[in-house]
C-alpha cells in the first residue's frame, strides 16, 4: 500500500460547532498520522481555486460562501486545514469522513454524525477530504508550502501538470 497524505479542512460548521477535536481524534483512531497544520483565511480566490472542478454547479456560489464561512459569521474566514499522511491515506480518511450529502451518510461516520442539509439545499457536512489521488496532490499543494509539512511527498511538477 502507497504512503499517501491527504487534505482535510475543518469546515466553518465543524469549526463553529466545536467538533474540531472529534474529528481530529477520529482521525487519529483511524491510524492516520498528522503532518501539517495550520489557520488560513480563505480568499475567494484560494475558495475558487480549491473547487475549481465544481465551478459550473448550480450550488457552487453558496459553496465559496460557506467554505469562507459566510454562513457562520466566521469574520476572519478561517478553516482548520490539515495534512493526514498513512498507507491509503485518501480513502481511509474518506471512509471517516462518510459520505458528500449528510443524509446519505453512514450515521456512525462524521459527516452522517454531524452533518446536515439545510433548508436551503446547502450541504454542511463539517470536513473537507481530498477524494482522490490527483485531488489530494493538487489539494495539499494548494494550502500548503513544502516547508510547512513535516514529511512532503507531493512534488510541484506534479501540481503544475494538473493546472489548466
Ligand atoms: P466531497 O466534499 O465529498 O468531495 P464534492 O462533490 O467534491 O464532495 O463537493 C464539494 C462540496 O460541495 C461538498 O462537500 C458539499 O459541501 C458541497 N456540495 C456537493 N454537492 C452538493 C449539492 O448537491 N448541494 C449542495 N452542496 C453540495
Ligand atoms: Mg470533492
Amino acid at each position: 500500500m502507497p504512503i499517501e497524505q491527504t487534505l482535510v479542512l475543518i469546515k466553518p460548521d465543524g469549526f463553529k460547532r466545536g467538533l474540531t477535536g472529534l474529528v481530529m481524534d477520529r482521525l487519529d483512531a483511524a491510524g492516520l498520522e498528522l503532518v501539517a497544520a495550520k489557520m488560513v483565511r480563505v480568499t475567494e480566490k484560494l475558495a475558487r481555486e480549491h473547487y475549481r472542478e465544481l465551478s459550473d454547479k448550480p450550488f457552487f456560489p453558496n459553496l465559496i460562501r460557506y467554505i469562507r464561512g459566510e454562513f457562520h459569521d466566521l469574520k476572519q474566514n478561517q478553516v482548520l486545514a490539515l495534512v493526514y499522511q498513512g498507507d491509503n491515506a485518501i480513502a481511509r480518511t474518506r471512509q471517516a469522513a462518510g459520505a458528500t450529502n449528510p443524509e446519505q451518510a453512514d450515521p456512525r461516520s462524521i459527516r452522517g454524525s454531524f452533518g446536515r442539509v439545510t433548508t436551503q439545499g446547502q450541504f454542511e457536512n463539517v470536513l473537507h477530504a481530498s477524494g482522490n489521488l490527483a485531488d489530494a496532490e493538487r489539494e495539499v499543494q494548494l494550502w500548503f508550502k513544502p516547508e510547512e509539512i513535516l514529511t512532503p511527498i507531493y512534488t510541484a511538477a506534479a501540481a503544475n501538470g494538473k493546472k489548466k
